[in-house]
């Protein structure tokens, strides 16, 4: 390795081949729409794990797996004493997901561990890329789970217990599909974290920028809610005396929406589940249980939001007579990155002359549960129309790439392989 080559600013990962293998990736699960559908800790999850280990085994990585299904591929340092400087994100994907979501970090990860190799720089503290399970919080609630059992923010066993709504748990699955590891999980020293991920959201592109600087992500509060009315037949039950749990659900959707838009800017407010029993056309429903997504950037912002929705949801089932059962089922405050990584990524972007910008995260990731660990930071790309969690999802290989640069120059910084 020349001594030019070894300085930071003029080393480039191979853009061709991060996106071969987000196309071979993309096959496992893939959907009609060219999007996925890769449940956490489906079998499509494990082929999907399987293929990723393969690959990096193949570059020379040892593989790792802890308690919670959470996969480490670990290049050896100079220095194997010093906490590892780590990146990664996740595999599992939305049922109606994209090719991007998640598996951009994991990927760019492994494009960083080739370009080392083929650049033949060791650098000084070991490298990990990392695969954490049940980061979407779609198939088990809440999400991010694992990350955030790795941080110690849930305990092990909250973690394994999780359920799907088949009554499935994380622990039964993780040994089902061979990814019940024997490493504890967290309570080791990480050096730094960084995640590449595409934004999910329009900014950049509206701002045509390549790449965000990401300074934080903003606060979450999700919510499960089952409303018991009484089953009655739609035909001889006159209006006046029903007591319709859809009806009330449908009120509660309309205050959510409410809610979130006169929080404005920044609120979020989302209904995305619902189950309606007995779900038949002519049965006035019983029952329903939905979900409940509120997100802000500011913490006091997002408590006015839960307390309202507290209380117009309890009113509207008094006023309908429905029993109501309302729970809170995570909360994830806001969350500032490390501010030194933060601008080790901004100085990446600077070095490598690409069009950058600050940005807060919209969505929840890895990234926010690490930062309770490590020194944590970011790099956002766009994706097209800012759209995500649809099959449609799109991103540009040259905005990929340039953000797999960003993430290498960042590694390497901190890593402090530049002798
Ligand atoms: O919900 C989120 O923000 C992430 O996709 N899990
Ligand atoms: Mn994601
Ligand atoms: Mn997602």
């Amino acid at each position: 390795m020349s001594d030019t080559q070894a300085k930071g600013d003029n080393l480039r990962t191979d853009g061709n081949r991060l996106w071969d293998s987000l196309m071979e990736m993309a096959k496992i699960g893939e959907t009609e729409k060219g999007g996925v559908c890769r449940l956490a800790l489906t079998d499509l999850d494990r082929e999907s794990r399987d293929l990723f280990s393969r690959w990096c085994e193949d570059a020379g990585c040892s593989i790792t797996v802890d308690k919670m299904g959470n996969i480490f591929a670990r290049r050896p340092g100079k220095n194997n004493d010093l906490p590892p400087i780590m990146t990664g994100s996740h595999l599992d994907s939305q049922p109606t997901g994209g090719k991007y979501d998640g598996v951009y970090g994991v990927l760019a990860g492994l494009e960083v561990v080739r370009t080392l190799n083929d650049l033949n720089i060791e650098t000084e503290a070991p490298i990990e890329v990392a695969v954490w399970t049940n980061e979407e919080g779609s198939r088990f609630a809440p999400a991010m789970v694992a990350s955030g059992v790795f941080a110690g923010v849930f305990d092990l066993d909250y973690g394994l217990s999780r359920a799907d709504l088949d009554g499935k748990t994380m622990g039964e699955e993780l040994e089902r599909i061979g990814y019940a590891g024997d490493q504890d999980v967290g309570g080791r020293e990480v050096g730094a974290y960084f995640e590449a991920h595409i934004e999910q959201g329009p900014i950049l592109e509206n701002e045509d920028k390549t790449i965000g600087v990401v300074t934080g992500a903003q606060g979450q509060r999700w919510y499960e809610v089952t409303l018991t009315g009484q089953e009655a037949h739609a035909g001889p039950t006159p209006m006046h005396s029903r007591k319709d749990a859809l009806v009330g659900a449908a009120r509660m959707v309309g205050e959510v929406n409410r809610i979130g838009l006169e929080n404005q800017p920044n609120a979020c407010a989302t209904v995305g589940l619902m189950q309606v029993t007995p779900n038949s056309r002519n049965v006035i429903p019983g029952s329903v249980f939905f979900c409940i997504d509120f997100r802000h950037p500011k913490d006091e912002v997002l408590s006015g939001m839960d307390a309202e929705l507290r209380k117009v949801c309890a009113d509207i089932a008094a006023d309908i007579g429905l029993e109501m059962d309302f729970e809170e089922i995570w909360y994830s405050p806001p969350v500032a990155f490390d501010e030194a990584c933060v601008s080790a990524v901004r100085s990446a972007c600077e070095g490598g002359n690409i069009g950058h910008m600050d940005i807060v995260s919209g969505a929840g990731h890895d990234a926010c549960y690490l930062s309770r660990v490590a020194p944590t930071a970011m790099i956002f790309t766009p994706c097209l129309n800012g759209i995500s969690h649809n099959e449609i999802e799109s991103a540009e290989p040259e905005h990929l790439e340039a953000g797999c640069n960003v993430l290498l120059q960042a590694m390497i910084e901190r890593a402090n392989a530049i002798q």
